[in-house]
């Protein structure tokens, strides 16, 4: 299987159900901005907008009608695409018979072209993420679940190695524990993709696992619907993930990812499989000495020399000597201090965002009554906008701090050439990107 594809998809997949989640005011924020990003001319500021904490609800956004582009494919009609992946699963041995179960009632959905290529506005705060993650509905439902799912859950524990509270929030995050599986015909969703080619390969290569599970008996082909992104089920596997890691956890003799039992044991084999290794906790958190030393944030040592710089985990966690350990600060000098194991970027391989990783770590957590960071968020700091990201990596890059591209995305490259600026333009190296940290550099 190929992992980065499960990750675009799912990246984007919590994107969308983050946005969706928060609270209204970065709605109506995002709402306030008016001039679409290309059309800002460059010497002009970017609008400044701030999200005011508001004692009145929001007004319900109303839905913009959905964007019908017109799709830029190889093929001349959905039909060409149609007949000539037929023809090719057919060839590659798929029965004709399966290959029409799927793909007969496939139709064109262009809402799913402008979801697939829409980014978000904000670049949110980690924050945002971890409330989201941690809200109280979640965590209680979660608590719920676990118990309700508790021997399910012990047995996979003992068989996989991973903790039952980690299981249950990737649960959480991933359908809130089944109850949002997606209403997207999913066959409907990944043709459209593969039609209009910009991931053609990564769709065509989901629709024959879906003909393979199908072929299988894994799937009933009445039972197609999920993400826009062909996430299925309880936990959103896609088709080529599912058909790689799926499991048949309730012993009927198929897998299904709508069947909890399966999905869940499907969630642990995966992470099983990607690496977790048994009783270490995602993060640590730590407090930062006095004379922290920031070069050394992104590096992995032992917890040995971790302890050594009188780095330890404030809450007296065992830790074994050697066992590697990267320091991150989410929200730089004034946040929560975390030392990442391994099995954080184990989750990663789920979806390639450390803020979903910290999510499902929390919700973990908070699952089993544990408690949440001690040291506060700094709230009162804000993010960039999309267009001020831009602003940012430009100048920065400009400036002999190369960001590896101008894309208006936040990511480690840019954080990292901020950091470098930082130390030599008299801030503290956290490479933490706010307003107030990047003023000079955004207009
Ligand atoms: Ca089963």
């Amino acid at each position: 299987m190929l992992p980065i594809n499960r990750l675009n998809t799912n990246t984007k997949l919590t994107l969308l159900k983050s946005v969706s989640a928060l609270a209204p005011a970065i709605i109506l924020a995002s709402c306030t901005s008016q001039t679409p990003v290309q059309q800002v001319p460059i010497s002009k500021p970017a609008p400044v907008i701030i999200i005011k904490p508001s004692t009145t609800p929001a007004p319900v956004p109303q839905p913009k009608p959905a964007p019908t582009p017109e799709p830029k494919s190889s093929y001349s009609s959905f039909s060409d695409w149609k007949s000539d992946f037929s023809a090719r699963a057919v060839s590659q041995g798929y029965s004709a018979y399966d290959v029409s179960r799927i793909l007969d009632a496939a139709q064109m959905n262009s809402q799913v072209i402008s979801l697939d290529s829409n980014q978000a506005e904000f670049a949110k705060m980690p924050w945002d993420y971890a409330d989201s993650a941690v809200s109280s509905g979640r965590v209680n439902s979660g608590q719920n679940k676990f118990e309700e799912q508790r021997s399910l859950l012990s047995r996979l524990e003992s068989q996989y190695g991973v903790n039952a509270e980690i299981i249950t929030a990737i649960w959480g995050m991933e359908s809130s524990y089944g109850a949002g599986t997606g209403n997207s015909y999913i066959p409907s969703s990944l043709a459209t993709l593969a039609y209009e080619g910009r991931r053609r390969d990564w769709a065509e290569d989901q629709l024959m696992a879906l003909i393979k599970l199908i072929q299988h008996g894994d799937i009933y082909p009445i039972q197609l619907n999920g993400s826009w992104a062909g996430g299925m089920g309880h936990t959103q596997f896609i088709p080529a993930t599912w058909l790689e890691f799926g499991v048949d956890g309730n012993g009927d003799g198929r897998r299904s990812p709508w069947e909890t039992a399966d999905a869940l044991s499907s969630t642990a084999n995966y992470l099983s499989k990607s690496g977790w290794i048994r009783g270490l906790s995602p993060f640590y958190e730590v407090s930062l000495p006095a004379n922290f030393d920031f070069s050394l944030l992104g590096q992995k040592m032992p917890a040995s020399s971790w302890r050594n710089i009188g780095i330890s985990p404030i809450d007296g966690a065992y830790l074994d000597a050697n066992t590697p350990l990267e320091m991150w600060l989410p929200a730089g000098k004034d946040g929560p201090a975390l030392l990442l194991s391994s099995n954080f970027d184990v989750i990663k391989v789920y979806n390639n965002s450390s803020n979903y990783a910290l999510g499902v770590s929390l919700l973990g957590r908070g699952i089993k009554g544990q408690p949440g960071l001690q040291k506060s968020w700094p709230r009162y700091e804000k993010a960039l906008t999309s267009f001020q990201v831009r602003n940012l990596q430009q100048r920065l890059t400009n400036a002999g701090f190369d960001t590896k591209g101008i894309d208006g995305i936040m990511g480690t490259n840019t954080r990292n050439a901020f950091a470098r600026w930082q130390a030599v333009n008299g801030q503290t190296p956290d490479g933490f990107v706010t307003l107030t940290s990047a003023s000079s550099l955004i207009w």
